[in-house]
């Protein structure tokens, strides 16, 4: 499902003027940096995700922090990994924070300054707030990419299913588990995206555990990590070329 967002050379939208603001005001770089905004509600683990492709270590003092329950991010920080020398990819307000009304989330966080917008969910079902995100985020030309995260609490769920009915013997069987509960959930949430009228977008399924090296990959099995990285750093790199 879904091409490869065109690599939109969002500076193009943008005029020097509108340039100068994003640099003065947010920091923002159009030029030299491929911007990725991570949006989605409060809780969905758009920190956490962030944190996972910057290889922000737990207690890392660069970390954007996780779990503020009540507070979560109030305005956009961008993060820069080390690894993707033009990446920055910013931690958005959620979209269901009370701070940050829902009709006019788009032009407040300058979402069409954005290379690209990942819209973040731990559940199958996209928010009615996400969903129009996204539409206006397509009507405007910024390419989105879905994101369900969080995807190892649903195999683990799966799993002790399983094994309360004996359906699995030993943990062997956890590998099968992680397999079907991917293709469920991508069935489950193409549908989903169909009837938003998002057919033809991409969609991961992660769990931001998997990219750290040190994870157990009977527990967080690796999903679709690696494309997700892969695709950040493919679109990064069209910012280095004329
Ligand atoms: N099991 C699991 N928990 C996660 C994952 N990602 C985030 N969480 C947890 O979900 C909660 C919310 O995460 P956070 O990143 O703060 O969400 P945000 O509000 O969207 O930034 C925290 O308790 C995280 O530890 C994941 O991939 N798997
Ligand atoms: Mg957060």
């Amino acid at each position: 499902m879904g091409n490869l967002p065109s690599p939109a050379f969002a500076p193009r939208r943008l005029s020097s003027a509108q340039r100068k603001e994003l640099q003065d005001k947010l920091g923002m770089d159009c030029m030299q940096f491929y911007n990725f905004g991570v949006c989605g509600e409060t809780g969905a683990g758009k920190s956490t995700l962030v944190n996972a492709v910057c290889g922000y270590q737990e207690g890392d003092p660069s970390a954007a922090a996780v779990g503020h329950i009540g507070g979560g991010t109030r305005h956009a920080r961008a993060y820069k990994p080390a690894k993707y020398p033009r990446v920055a990819i910013w931690d958005m307000p959620g979209t269901n924070h009370p701070d940050n009304p829902m009709n006019t989330y788009f032009s407040d966080q300058k979402l069409c300054a954005f290379d690209l917008l990942f819209i973040v969910s731990s559940t199958v079902r996209f928010t009615e707030v996400d969903a129009k995100l996204a539409l206006r985020a397509q009507r405007e030309g910024v390419p989105v990419i879905f994101i369900r995260t969080q995807a190892d609490a649903t195999i683990h769920n799966a799993y002790e299913r399983a094994v309360r009915s004996a359906a699995v013997e030993n943990a062997a069987n956890r590998r099968t588990i992680a397999k079907e509960v991917r293709k469920d959930l991508y069935k489950a949430i193409v549908k989903e995206l169909n009837n938003i009228g998002m057919a033809n977008v991409l969609l991961f399924i992660v769990t931001a555990f998997a990219f750290y090296e040190q994870y157990d990959p009977e527990l967080y099995p690796e999903l679709d990590k690696e494309q997700l990285l892969d695709r950040i750093e493919a679109l990064a790199e069209t910012r280095g070329r004329k």
